[in-house]
């Protein structure tokens, strides 16, 4: 992507004066840090800034300087709506008024699947985070950039590259943290600390729960764990909180794909996706109405959990005996 698409972002910045800042529904480290990173900056740029949070703070994101700031409700009349980190327009989470009166949608994100529904589009899916994206543009606009936006920065990099594990940790990514260390003195092992080990009491005893479900298919390629209404209504924690307990069905030794299959509500399956190798959970998700990244997807699916389970592990299964077909017909 050229940098016009920067210049265009910042043109737009520089030019209007009242923002609504949202990012997608349940958001992670990635949609709070780039929220925050952007609204406290424009903020210091002297502008009219309201950081809209409809689901309340995050807990596990509670740490991060400036989610005070945040609201529930939106009484700007902005001029302009940034969306961040949102693959669609519906993922967007922000209450109707702030359409109103027709502001101007910049869409900024890194998700390939998103085809640039704003009226203006800063979309880098080589970015492994759209608070890398934004750090980067406030840096070409030359706008302020201090310690909480530096941490807001981190916390989304460090989290959508599950702290410098996944295949999006490249050489610029790292480069990156380490200027946010070096220059605004960010503490690594404090923010690992924050998202890791400050869990709730009732978040842990629940992933025991949950991990007493895991189960293998046959062929040992997927592993799968399930979360229902009882055990929820037992340990009643937020969906943010369970961010990384998909991860554990995900790190089996030889699985290819992980599954975490949520009972958000009765008759409504949340589905988390994760994946080694080189399978495209994504491409999957998109089957249900989801979508994602390569390595992390999710989609949500109407109907009971059993049926669901069945539905899903069906057609999991059916695409591994495909790809298996698939790479003998390739021998021959
Ligand atoms: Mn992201």
């Amino acid at each position: 992507m050229s940098s016009s698409s920067f210049d265009k972002v910042i043109a737009v910045l520089k030019k209007y004066n009242r923002f609504t800042i949202g990012c997608h529904i349940h958001p992670d480290g990635d949609a709070i840090g780039s929220l925050l990173a952007m609204g406290l900056s424009l903020e210091m740029s002297g502008k009219l800034v309201e950081m809209v949070l409809p689901e309340g703070e995050p807990v596990t994101f509670g740490f991060l300087p400036g989610v005070e700031k945040t609201k529930r409700i939106s009484n700007l009349d902005p001029e302009v709506v940034i969306c961040l980190d949102c693959a669609e327009k519906s993922r967007l989470q922000l209450p109707s008024e702030v359409f109103s009166s027709e502001p101007l949608l910049v869409n900024i994100d890194h998700h390939i699947s998103n085809f640039g529904f704003g009226d203006v589009n800063l979309v880098l899916p080589d970015a492994a985070a759209t608070g890398q994206i934004v750090y980067e543009l406030l840096n070409l606009g030359e706008f302020p950039i201090d310690s909480r936006i530096a941490m807001s920065v981190y916390a989304a990099i460090s989290t959508d590259t599950g702290f410098f594990r996944y295949s999006n940790t490249t050489g610029k990514v790292l480069s990156l943290a380490s200027e946010l260390v070096n220059k605004f003195r960010i503490s690594p092992s404090e923010v690992a600390e924050w998202v890791y080990e400050e869990k709730s009491f009732s978040s842990v005893r629940l992933l025991g729960e949950v991990l007493s479900t895991l189960k293998i298919s046959e062929d040992n390629q997927f592993s799968w764990m399930i979360l229902d209404q009882q055990m929820l209504k037992k340990y009643p924690i937020e969906l943010d909180e369970m961010e990384n307990y998909v991860n554990y069905a995900n790190s089996v030794q030889g699985v290819k794909v992980g599954l975490f299959f949520k009972e958000i509500k009765p008759g409504e399956v949340k589905i988390s996706w994760r994946s080694k190798a080189n399978i495209d959970v994504s491409r999957l998700a998109v089957h249900f109405g989801g979508g994602g990244h390569a390595r992390a997807a999710g989609c949500l699916i109407k109907g009971s959990l059993p049926d669901v389970i069945n539905e899903v592990l069906s057609f999991v299964q059916q695409y591994f005996n495909q790809s298996f077909k698939d790479s003998k017909d390739a021998q021959k």
